[in-house]
C-alpha cells in the first residue's frame, strides 16, 4: 500500500511524514532529475505501508521541475490514496491545488493541517461541509503535535481500502462544455492508461505542452476539436484558455472557502503563544536548553542546600551510637554499616532525587517532555529510534532506574532495548555529583562540560550502532503532544512518590544490606583483598592509586559511594591533593561509564530479561575501561 503526501510547501507534510515514518526515510531524486522526494516504510494500523512525501508544489504543471515530476509521480506510481496536506490558515489558496489533486481521479483524504494556525487568526472551518463540497474526508490536524494524525492515516486506510475514486470537480458552463468537448476525443487513445481523460482534456485546455508531449494523446487526432475548444473558451471569456481555466478553479476554491470557513476574533492563548516557541525550529532547540540547564541548576542548588546539614546529621548520628556500640567490634562495624546505608540513602541520595523527581513532574505535567521529544525527533530518527526514546534518556540523568522504567512508553521491543541501553550510559544524578565534585571542583567547570559532551557522543555512537545492529519493523506510532498546562499539586505530589517509592523500596534496602556486609569485609580486612585484587585494572591500566579498588566496588550498590569511599580510601576531602589532574579525570570517566548499579540491575532483569542485562552490563565496562585507559594515555601523551 502506498500513502502519497502530496500538498503545497510549508503545509507541513514533511511533519506528517515524519511522524510516521520509520528508522530510515531514504531521499531519492527522480529520475534524470534533481527534484527529490523521501519515502519510508511505515506501520499504519498495524500494516506495513509506504510513505512517500512528494516535493511541495502550488499546482500541477509541467513547466515547473518539482510539479512535473510530482505530477508524473501521481499519475504513473500507484498512489494507493492521496494524502493532499493543506493549510488550513490558508484555506482557499490551498484549495487551488485540492482541486487539481482532484481532477486525478484517485482515492484522496485532505489533511486540514495548521489547525492551531487557523484558530489563532480567528478562522473557522466547518470540516463537514468542506468534505461534503469536496467529496472526500477532511481531517483536521495539528501536523506539529500528532493531533489528528491518527484519525488522518485511518481515514487514508479506509480510502485505500474501499478504493472509493471522488467525482472531480466542476467548473463553470463554458469550460464544462470545452472539457466535454476534448474528453471525448482522448478517452479512446486513453484506454487501459492511469491517466483520467478528463484530467489530460483539462491539461490540453490548459496548453499544457509538456503534459499533451509527455502523456501523448493516444495517436488519436484531435487537433481539430482541441482548436476549436480553445478558441471558443478563449472567445466566451476574452481571455488566454489556462487563464479562463485557472480563473475557474480560483473561483471555485475561494468559493468554497467562503461557504466553509468564517473569521471570527483572532485569539492567541498563552498555550498558543508558548508553543510557537517552544517548538519553533528557531527557537525550540536554544529554548531547551535553557530550560534543561536552568532545572539542573534548580536541582542542585536546593539538593546542596539539603545535602550539608543532613551529611552532618548522621555523622554526628555515627557518632554518639559509637559511644554505646564500640567500633572495631563486629556489631559496631554492622552497626556502622547499616548506618552508612541509610544516611547514604536519606542525605546524599534524596537531596537530589526529590527535588529532581518533583522537577521532572513538572516538566511532565506541563506537557513539555513530549515538546522535547518532538524538538529531538529529528536526531533520534537519524540515530535510527523514536523521539519516544528522549523521554527515559531524559529520566535517566535524574536516575537509571525510573528511566529503565519508562522504557514501556516505547512500543517496539526493539527500540525497548536499544534505549534501555543507552539509559544506563545517561550519568544519573549520583553520577553527575561524581562529575561535579572530582572534575568539576578541582579542575573547573569545563572539564564536567567535557566528560557530559565525551558521554553524550558514547550515547550517539552507540545509539547509531546498536539501530544499525538491530533490526526492526518500523514504529507506527504517532506522538501526540497535549496542550500546555500548569502543573497541578495533587498530580506532581502523586508522581513525585510513585517514583520515590521505588527507590524506597528496591534500591535502599539493597544500599542498607549491602553497606552492612561491605563493613563486614572491612572488619575483616577484606577490602585490602579487594583493592589488590583490583589493582590490575586500577593500579596498571588506569594509573590510579591501589586504595580506589574498593571504592569501585561500592559504586557498584550505588554510583555516589564512590566519592564517598574515594574520600575516605584516599583519607582527605581534599582529594587533589593526592591524586594528578590525569587521575580526577580518568577515575570520573570510569565512574561514569562502568557498571549499572545493584539496583538498576535488579530493575533492568525484571524489564527486559537476564541476558540483555548481561550484555548492557558487559558493554559499560567495555566503554569504561577504553575510554579511561584512553584518557590516561591522553594525559601522558600531552604531559598535561
Ligand atoms: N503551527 C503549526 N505549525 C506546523 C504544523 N505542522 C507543521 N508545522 C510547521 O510548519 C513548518 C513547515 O512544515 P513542513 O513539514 O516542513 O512543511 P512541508 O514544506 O509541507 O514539508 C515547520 O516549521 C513545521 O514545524 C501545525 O499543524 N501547526
Ligand atoms: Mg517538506
Amino acid at each position: 500500500m502506498r500513502f502519497v503526501l502530496a500538498g503545497q510547501p510549508n503545509s507541513g507534510k514533511s511533519t506528517i511524514f515524519n511522524a510516521v515514518a520509520g528508522y530510515r526515510a531514504a531521499t531519492a531524486n527522480f529520475p534524470g532529475s534533481s527534484v527529490v522526494y523521501t519515502v519510508s516504510r511505515a506501520l499504519i494500523l498495524g500494516r506495513e505501508t509506504e510513505v512517500v512525501d512528494l516535493p511541495g508544489v502550488y499546482s500541477l504543471t509541467s513547466t515547473d521541475a518539482a510539479e512535473r515530476e510530482a505530477l508524473s509521480y501521481l499519475l504513473e506510481r500507484d498512489a494507493d490514496v492521496i494524502i493532499n496536506v493543506i493549510d488550513a490558515s490558508r484555506l482557499g489558496r490551498s484549495l487551488e491545488l485540492t482541486l487539481q489533486l482532484l481532477e486525478l481521479g484517485r482515492p484522496m483524504v485532505v489533511a486540514l493541517n495548521m489547525h492551531d494556525e487557523a484558530t489563532r487568526k480567528g478562522i473557522e472551518i466547518d470540516e463537514t461541509a468542506l468534505a461534503e463540497k469536496l467529496g472526500v474526508p477532511v481531517v483536521p490536524t495539528i501536523g506539529r503535535r500528532g493531533q489528528g494524525l491518527r484519525t488522518l492515516f485511518r481515514e487514508a486506510m479506509r480510502a485505500c481500502l474501499t478504493g472509493l475514486r471522488p467525482d472531480p470537480p466542476r467548473y463553470d458552463n463554458e469550460v464544462e462544455k470545452a472539457v466535454a468537448d476534448v474528453e471525448l476525443a482522448v478517452r479512446e487513445g486513453l484506454e487501459g492508461s492511469r491517466v483520467p481523460a478528463r484530467f489530460l482534456a483539462i491539461k490540453l485546455l490548459e496548453g499544457d505542452p509538456g503534459v499533451a508531449a509527455g502523456l501523448g494523446t493516444g495517436g488519436v487526432p484531435i487537433n481539430g476539436r482541441l482548436e476549436r475548444a480553445i478558441s471558443d473558451l478563449e472567445k466566451a471569456h476574452g481571455w488566454s484558455s489556462d487563464q479562463v481555466i485557472s480563473g475557474s478553479r480560483h473561483a471555485v476554491a475561494h468559493g468554497i472557502e467562503d461557504r466553509v470557513a468564517t473569521l471570527g476574533r483572532a485569539h492567541v492563548g498563552w498555550r498558543e503563544a508558548a508553543d510557537r516557541l517552544l517548538l519553533h525550529p528557531l527557537t525550540g532547540g536554544p529554548l531547551m536548553v535553557i530550560i534543561l540547564v536552568g532545572f539542573f541548576y534548580a536541582v542542585f542548588g536546593l539538593g546542596k542546600h539539603l545535602e550539608t546539614p543532613l551529611v552532618a546529621a548522621f555523622a554526628r548520628l555515627a557518632e554518639s551510637l559509637a559511644r554505646f556500640v564500640p567500633p572495631g567490634t563486629f556489631a559496631g562495624t554492622v552497626l556502622n554499616g547499616m548506618v552508612m546505608g541509610v544516611s547514604g540513602g536519606v542525605a546524599i541520595v534524596l537531596p537530589y532525587l526529590v527535588p529532581f523527581l518533583i522537577g521532572l513532574a513538572v516538566l511532565e505535567d506541563t506537557g513539555y517532555l513530549p515538546r522535547m521529544a518532538y524538538i529531538l525527533d529529528n536526531v533520534m530518527h537519524r540515530m535510527g529510534l523514536h523521539g519516544k526514546s528522549v523521554v527515559p534518556l531524559m529520566l535517566g540523568y535524574g536516575c537509571s532506574v525510573p528511566a529503565v522504567m519508562a522504557t514501556r512508553i516505547l512500543e517496539s521491543p526493539r527500540d525497548r532495548r536499544i534505549t534501555t541501553a543507552l539509559t544506563v550510559f545517561v550519568p544519573c544524578s549520583a553520577r553527575t555529583t561524581v562529575i561535579y565534585a572530582v572534575v568539576g571542583a578541582f579542575l573547573g567547570p569545563l572539564w564536567a562540560l567535557a566528560v557530559y559532551v565525551l558521554n553524550l557522543v558514547v550515547i550517539g555512537v552507540l545509539g547509531a550502532v546498536l539501530a544499525g545492529r538491530m533490526k526492526g519493523r518500523a514504529p507506527g506510532l504517532i506522538l501526540e503532544i497535549p496542550d500546555l498546562r500548569l502543573p497541578a499539586v495533587g498530580n506532581l505530589a502523586a508522581k513525585t512518590w510513585l517514583s520515590l517509592r521505588e527507590f524506597v523500596v528496591i534500591a535502599w534496602p539493597l544500599l542498607i544490606a549491602s553497606s552492612a556486609v561491605l563493613g563486614v569485609l572491612e572488619w575483616a580486612h577484606a577490602d585490602r583483598l579487594l583493592n589488590v585484587a583490583l589493582s590490575p585494572l586500577t593500579v596498571v591500566l588506569l594509573g590510579l592509586p591501589v586504595a580506589t579498588g574498593v571504592t569501585l566496588v561500592f559504586g557498584l550498590l550505588r554510583k555516589e559511594l564512590t566519592l564517598v569511599m574515594l574520600v575516605q580510601a584516599l583519607g582527605t576531602a581534599n582529594i587533589a591533593a593526592v591524586l594528578t589532574a590525569a587521575q580526577l579525570v580518568t577515575f570520573t570517566v570510569f565512574v561514569v561509564f562502568y557498571m549499572p548499579c545493584v539496583a538498576t540491575i535488579a530493575v533492568m532483569a525484571r524489564e527486559v530479561g537476564w541476558k540483555d542485562t548481561a550484555w548492557i552490563s558487559a558493554v559499560t565496562v567495555v566503554v569504561a575501561v577504553t575510554l579511561a585507559a584512553a584518557t590516561r594515555l591522553l594525559f601522558a601523551l600531552t604531559g598535561a
